[in-house]
């Protein structure tokens, strides 16, 4: 894929890069992102009507079970370029701060060592009642299970909407948005605030701003540097051409 000479030379000379990924990068990975119709069981329902408090309110097996299929799918998924990719990046820049709204622990797996959580993480679990997180519980018929401590429903550790985003995430996110040389928005739709704010930081702040997503977005427009393809593809000719300009 062809890669901007400008943009090359500002990756080889940045000292303070930050990453957001969105469910994109994990497409590769066989992982359906949000914006792909549901598969199979769940296809009459959409995320954002299985991801809410109310949801599980209204109806805690189901949103359990949902939870439960995924957990499943990201069980089985490994980690794919895009993700080994980023775990170069690391070593690349003195400042590196990686962002992911996604749930599935895809980042770590590969590698990466500080990793920003925004929406929380599927394969924890915790109280509903009490929000703290649980490690196990009883093997009953209950679905869904309960909460050894007061018995309520156990619940995903993750952010659903219409729910407060975890502070120090969001303060460390913000942070690294502000600060950055260069901001690279990866397999997201930018739809979902506040994360969709970030790339939006940076370019106020004067950071250039690359976007790598095979479709447009709200931010693309506005970004400096589009490369439409995929992350699997992207994030490891980057890594070829930023090692090349370094002579390394
Ligand atoms: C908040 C975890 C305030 C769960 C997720 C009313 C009340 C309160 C808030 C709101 C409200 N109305 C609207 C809001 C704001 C709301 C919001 O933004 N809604 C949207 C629908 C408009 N936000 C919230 O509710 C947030 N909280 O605002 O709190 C508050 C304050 C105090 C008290 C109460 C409330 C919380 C949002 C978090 C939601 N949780 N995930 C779970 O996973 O089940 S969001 C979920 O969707 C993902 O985590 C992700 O973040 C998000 C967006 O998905 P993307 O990652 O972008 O993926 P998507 O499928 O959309 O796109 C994939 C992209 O990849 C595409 O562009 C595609 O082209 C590209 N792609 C595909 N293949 C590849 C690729 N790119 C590269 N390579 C490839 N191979």
């Amino acid at each position: 894929m062809k890669i901007p000479e400008k943009l090359v030379a500002q990756l080889a000379a940045a000292k303070s890069v930050t990453v957001l990924t969105g469910a994109g990068v994990s497409a590769e990975s066989g992982v359906p992102t949000f914006r792909e119709a549901q598969t199979g069981l769940w296809e009459k329902f959409k995320p954002e009507e299985l991801a809410t408090p109310r949801a599980f309110r209204r109806n805690p097996k189901l949103v359990w079970e949902w939870y439960a299929w995924r957990r499943e799918l990201v069980a089985k998924a490994s980690p794919n370029p895009g993700h080994l990719a980023l775990v170069e990046w690391e070593q690349l820049f003195p400042q590196f701060q990686l962002i992911t709204q996604n749930v599935d622990g895809l980042h770590q797996r590969a590698g990466s060592k500080n990793v920003i959580e925004l929406h929380g993480n599927i394969t924890r679990t915790k109280c509903f009642d009490e929000n703290r997180v649980v490690s196990s519980w009883a093997d009953t018929s209950d679905v869904p299970p309960k909460c050894p401590h007061c018995g309520g429903w156990l619940r995903p550790d993750v952010v659903w909407f219409e729910e407060a985003m975890p502070e120090l995430e969001m303060e460390l996110a913000t942070q690294a948005s502000r600060t950055c040389e260069l901001f690279l928005s990866v397999g997201t739709s930018t739809i979902v605030y506040p994360a969709a704010s970030l790339p939006y930081l940076s370019l106020k702040q004067g950071a250039t701003v690359v976007e790598v997503n095979p479709s447009p977005t709200p931010l693309t427009n506005e970004a400096h540097f589009i490369l439409p393809s995929a992350a699997g593809t992207a994030l490891p000719a980057l890594v070829a051409v930023i090692k090349a300009a370094r002579g390394i």
